[in-house]
């Protein structure tokens, strides 16, 4: 229907499908008519070609929409405009070095990174500032490589969250102790499925998923800072709750809620429905206000109506006093979880101590990031072009929540996200401008509302930023030298792979400050992304402490350590067998094992060796079994043995000169 020009049907009622001309045409002028403007402010001619690419690329070939609203800043390489003039001047200036970001063979990383791989529903792991990719953490995808999704554990564990096939991470968030990365856990949304993992930090391998209850799609996702006694997740898309066929044509019914899980069972401990829309989320410092950005408060189903009003409310849960009421027994229980009433007429808001604030912000605002002193969360417009400062202290004395509001600078088109460095500053993602604009957090908070004052600079990234991040800045211990822009669109920055391009993450110097006009940004590498990062979060290589080798009393009692004497074939009864097996470089701990046809057999396989590095697997062919078994673990994968005949067991991994040669052989007997 939206590809066809409705005016000019065919005699069988088809319609011409419009041109990709005609589409940009209306993808704009969709965007500007939405596009709050800030008073006073003007706009400055938009400039019609982008440098570095070539006279014939115009500004609509990167998608940077918004003509008629002009960019600030301009686009050639953003300098000297004056559409944000003005820039102040920090008086911390450096000497200007930039620390080389390639790190030499053999060296390590200063900084881990852990990006979610959105779609791809894992979380990919980098080392900063090489960006070289270290790993990947397959969470809600199966994954061969790892043999994740595959041995009884794992499968079991997908299976029981759901047994859907993906899901689409965005929001990973490391365990915190006193504010300071402890190195224990990340845990991540699935925005497909409404679930949240837990990845253990020790074996880098997922060890929990719960599928929350009463909730569709889950967005935002954080832990309480400082001491992770929650883990908080957020639903995006109102739903009947429960959504179970009642009201499914009464949107105003539907509700959206906000969900605390525990972090150590994983249990879903309760939830809280508000009025409108909940989306991204993160924690004061102190363990009190939780804050939720917002866009749809309309309650719409239609893009027409999620983007009609000016505002829409940032909410703030005070947990502590949503904890006291659960405790009370307050609530009613839905599907098994204790759910508070947290609507604006609820009379757990009424007088001096609601439990949720609604703080009215411009306009459908996409994220909410906290300050590393836990002074401000930041709330970035996305459809205005500023980003509003609730100021955390006041959440619990101002009389009207809209006062909470303590500055608002105009920072540029489509602010998406905010960062932080150690030095007061603050970095925010322009969607539409595609850069980076770098911010000074208290002057915004003195300057007038609409101001570009407090503006130090800004920085084209290569296109359209999502997120950005700086190491560490969601912890108190920000670090302050560097940034990653997560690029959604690459563009022809790369060599081309086919019509699905890369995403680009840009790695971005942001140690020195500088009276220029990216305020001492500096951009230092390209890097291709397989799709779909949405966030990533860095830590220092000294928060995070792997183990080398499995350690056997993990799972003490859950899986036998099988050596090579205990390997062996027991018959539990006449369809039931079990196979023992160790595996070291070159053999298994069973040269050959035999079974009969139908039965069903679980294989337990220990890798006996000590030394770090040698992974061996086993698989089998035709029969769809898969482990990878590092150092000192064991697996089990159950199977039934249905197809009569000799299977050759080997090792997926590379792991000596006799690799190819280390096999066992099923044998499945016929039956009679
Ligand atoms: S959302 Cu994707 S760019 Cu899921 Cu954090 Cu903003
Ligand atoms: Cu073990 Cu190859």
């Amino acid at each position: 229907m939206n590809s066809t020009d409705p005016e000019n049907p065919d005699e069988e009622g088809r319609t011409e499908p419009k041109d990709a001309e005609t589409l940009i045409e209306e993808h704009e002028a969709q965007l500007n008519e939405l596009l709050a403007d800030v008073e006073g402010a003007d706009a400055p001619e938009a400039e019609s070609h982008l440098p570095g690419l070539g006279s014939g690329v115009t500004r609509r070939d990167v998608m940077k929409a918004g003509a008629a609203v002009g960019v600030a800043g301009g686009l050639a390489g953003c300098a000297g405009t004056g559409a944000f003039g003005n820039a102040t001047t920090d008086t911390e200036s450096s000497s200007g070095d930039v620390p080389d970001h390639k790190v030499p063979p053999g060296e390590h990383d200063e900084y881990y990174g852990f990006w979610s791989g959105g779609h791809g529903g894992d979380i990919r792991v980098y080392g900063i500032p090489s960006m070289r990719q270290l790993t990947r953490i397959p969470v809600f995808n199966r994954e061969g490589a790892k043999g994740y999704g595959y041995d009884d554990e794992t499968d079991e564990m997908l299976e029981e969250a759901g047994g859907y096939t993906w899901g689409d991470s965005h929001h990973p968030s490391l365990s915190e102790t006193d504010g300071k990365y402890d190195g224990e856990y990340i845990f991540v949304n699935d925005k497909a499925n409404g679930r949240v993992a837990r990845v253990n930090l020790t074996y880098f391998e997922t060890d929990a998923i719960v599928d929350i209850p009463n909730v569709q799609s889950v967005h935002g996702c954080c832990i309480q800072s400082p001491n992770t006694e929650y883990v908080f997740a957020n639903s995006e898309f109102r739903t009947p709750v429960p959504n179970d066929g009642r009201d499914v044509n009464s949107p105003d019914e539907y509700a959206s809620l906000f969900t605390a899980i525990d972090p150590d069972s994983m249990d879903v401990l309760w939830q809280v429905e508000v009025d409108g829309q909940l989306d991204i989320v993160d924690s004061d410092k102190d363990g009190r206000w939780v804050l939720s950005s917002s866009y749809n408060d309309e309650e719409g189903v239609e893009v027409e109506e999620m983007t009609r009003d000016d505002r829409d409310d940032v909410k703030a849960f005070d947990v502590p006093a949503i904890q006291e009421l659960v405790d009370a027994g307050e609530y009613e229980e839905v599907n098994g979880v204790p759910v508070i009433d947290g609507t604006k007429s609820s009379p757990n808001n009424q007088g001096d101590n609601p439990i949720v604030r609604y703080i009215p912000t411009p306009k459908s605002p996409h994220c909410v990031e906290v300050t590393p002193d836990g002074n401000y969360g930041m709330v970035a417009g996305k459809l205005s072009p500023t980003v509003s400062i609730i100021d955390i202290e006041k959440l619990a004395t101002a009389d009207d929540p809209a006062d909470t509001i303590v500055g608002q600078p105009k920072v540029g088109l489509g602010p998406l996200h905010t960062t932080y460095d150690d030095r007061g500053h603050a970095y925010t993602s322009l969607f539409i401008d595609s850069q980076v604009v770098k911010w000074d957090i208290e002057e915004a908070v003195t300057a007038d509302k609409g101001s570009e004052e407090p503006i130090l600079g800004k920085i084209d990234v290569h296109y359209n930023p999502g997120h950005i991040q700086a190491v560490q800045a969601m912890s108190t211990e920000p670090q302050g030298d560097w940034l990653v822009a997560l690029n959604k669109l690459s563009k022809d920055r790369f060599l081309p792979v086919g019509p699905v391009f890369p995403d680009n993450d840009q790695l971005i110097y942001i140690g020195n400050d500088k009276d220029d006009e990216t305020g001492g940004m500096e951009l230092v590498a390209d890097h291709p992304v397989y799709p779909e990062p949405h966030d990533a979060i860095f830590a220092h290589k000294d928060k995070i402490e792997p183990a080398r080798t499995w350690d056997p009393a993990d799972y003490e009692g859950e899986k036998e350590f099988v050596t090579e004497e205990n390997s062996r074939v027991e018959r539990v009864d006449d369809s039931t067998v079990e196979v023992y097996a160790s595996v070291k470089r070159s053999e298994y701990g069973l040269r050959d094992f035999t079974v009969q046809e139908g039965d069903e057999v679980t294989l337990t396989i220990t890798n006996i060796e000590g030394s770090q590095d040698i992974v061996h697997g086993l698989a089998i062919p035709e029969y769809d079994v898969n482990l990878a078994l590092a150092p000192q673990d064991t697996r089990q994968f159950t199977f039934t043995a249905d197809e009569p005949g000799v299977y050759w067991a080997y090792c997926t991994f590379f792991c000596s000169a006799l690799h190819l040669e280390m096999r066992s052989r099923m044998i499945v007997e016929p039956a009679d």
